[in-house]
């Protein structure tokens, strides 16, 4: 039997850029939370034992916070303290590991701040701006989408020419919420639905009022093509909260409008009906920000069932699995979408941008406006310019917080916006 080489440290060359230098460790993992806008923001701060050498990374999830919090403060500082800091995949995997169970929206988010404040850190080691550790610059800046929303067709009309004004040549356009028809109400053949005078739900529970719905998703497309020509990219986001049948169908309604992408068609539980929608439409599709387990995107977009991955990278774990996801999305032809509404922080924004800039099959990044109070607490913060969106060319991510202003917003001790709850009118709960 070969004498077993007892593996020595001193064995394996120190790299050049570490010579002489001592290995940064992390000294310690907390989260960040603030609320300046009712939307509850956690970031992950990893300091290191290099003195002012700190990384930042986006844990935001807005309808569990204090869990992600928990997670953060009450597991991942004791798991990560003494650790490489320039190890990221391996703490990620043994992260990812680290709980037995895995995949899930609260643990995922709590990994994700710690994995974008890596590579923030990792960015400011380099001396470089993250996307450059990922290859560089793919485009000059990132196209974005704007949302126009309206209570009435005509007002989506508007609010979409007021977009195209502003520079951006791609517009979602919804009317009101999400699978809502606008303000046309009761009497103008808007049905009253049956649960509220049953008193069945809650009072605050929507009603989802399909028949309309589908009548006049393809109206409002009409009205904005009329309005607003036919070069401008139109997008819209199902939000999952119609019978996949009645998707498909009105899907292929919108065809003659040419959308630029309808999103969330069906909820991830219904992702078998992709099949069928491809058989019967070529409008393009983008799915993907309710997902945080690979089972939801390797198959669909290994059999290109869907165009554009909308994936919210902080529910899958933070850069290092949305690069695997983009190079999937690579082979087969999937760009990315990343979800960037409200409730990601300006850092998981700057996470998106650099991505954005670093990927070749990018497609389209959904873009928010920072407020100066947002801008005040996150200093560094992506910005748009006629409908693109920039990073500042700082080390990492770019992006700061200034911890005394966040604390002048702390999160509710209670949960602020319960979820929406939908129902039919027979009081049926809808998958929001
Ligand atoms: C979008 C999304 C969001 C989500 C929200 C959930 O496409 O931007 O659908 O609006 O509903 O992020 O908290
Ligand atoms: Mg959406």
């Amino acid at each position: 039997m070969l004498g077993n080489v007892e593996a020595n440290a001193a064995d394996y060359e120190t790299p050049s850029y570490a010579k002489g230098m001592p290995v940064i460790k992390i000294k310690s993992v907390k989260a960040i939370s603030t609320c300046p806008h009712g939307i509850e923001l956690i970031v992950v701060k990893v300091e290191t034992t290099e003195p002012g050498l700190y990384g930042l990374g986006c844990a935001t999830f807005r309808q569990r916070a204090r869990p992600v919090i928990s997670a953060i403060n009450d597991y991942l500082n004791d798991f990560c303290v003494g650790k490489d800091v320039d190890n990221i995949e391996d703490i990620w995997q043994t992260t990812y590991v680290s709980s037995y169970w895995r995949n899930g929206p609260v643990l995922n988010n709590a990994l994700s701040g710690l994995d974008q404040a890596l590579w923030d850190i990792k960015g400011k080691r380099a001396n470089m701006p993250v996307y450059q550790l990922l290859g560089g610059k793919c485009r000059f800046a990132i196209p974005c989408y704007s949302h126009a929303s309206g209570n009435t067709i005509e007002e989506v009309a508007a609010d979409a020419k007021r977009k195209i004004e502003q520079g951006f040549k791609y517009v979602r356009i919804q009317m009101g919420a999400y699978g809502s028809v606008g303000t046309k109400g009761v009497g103008e053949g808007i049905t009253k639905p049956d649960f509220k005078d049953a008193g069945f739900g809650s009072p605050k529970d929507n009603f989802m009022d399909t028949y309309h719905y589908l009548k006049a998703v393809p109206e409002m497309f009409r009205e904005v093509r009329k309005v607003c020509g036919d070069e401008v990219e139109l997008l819209h986001d199902i939000h999952e909260r119609i019978q996949p049948t009645d998707a498909i169908q009105m899907i292929k309604n919108l065809e003659p409008y040419r959308p630029f992408f309808i999103e969330d068609p069906f909820s991830p539980e219904n992702n078998g009906y992709f099949k069928l929608l491809r058989q019967q439409t070529s409008v393009p599709i983008a799915m993907g920000e309710l997902f945080n387990n690979p089972h939801e995107w390797v198959e669909p977009m290994a059999k290109r069932l869907f165009d554009f991955i909308r994936i919210h990278i902080s529910q899958i774990g933070g850069i290092t699995p949305a690069m695997k996801v983009a190079r999937l999305g690579e082979a087969f032809n999937v760009r990315t979408a990343w979800h960037g509404p409200g409730d990601v922080s300006p850092v998981g924004h700057a996470a998106n941008a650099h991505i954005d800039f670093a990927v070749w099959n990018f497609g389209i990044q959904e873009s928010v406006t920072f407020t100066p109070e947002l801008q005040e607490i996150f200093p560094g913060c992506p910005t748009m310019k006629n409908g693109y969106m920039s990073v500042n060319e700082a080390p990492g991510l770019g992006v700061d917080v200034n911890e005394k202003l966040a604390a002048k917003y702390p999160i509710p001790e209670k949960q602020l916006n319960e979820w929406t709850q939908v129902r039919k009118s027979d009081g049926t709960s809808v998958r929001p």
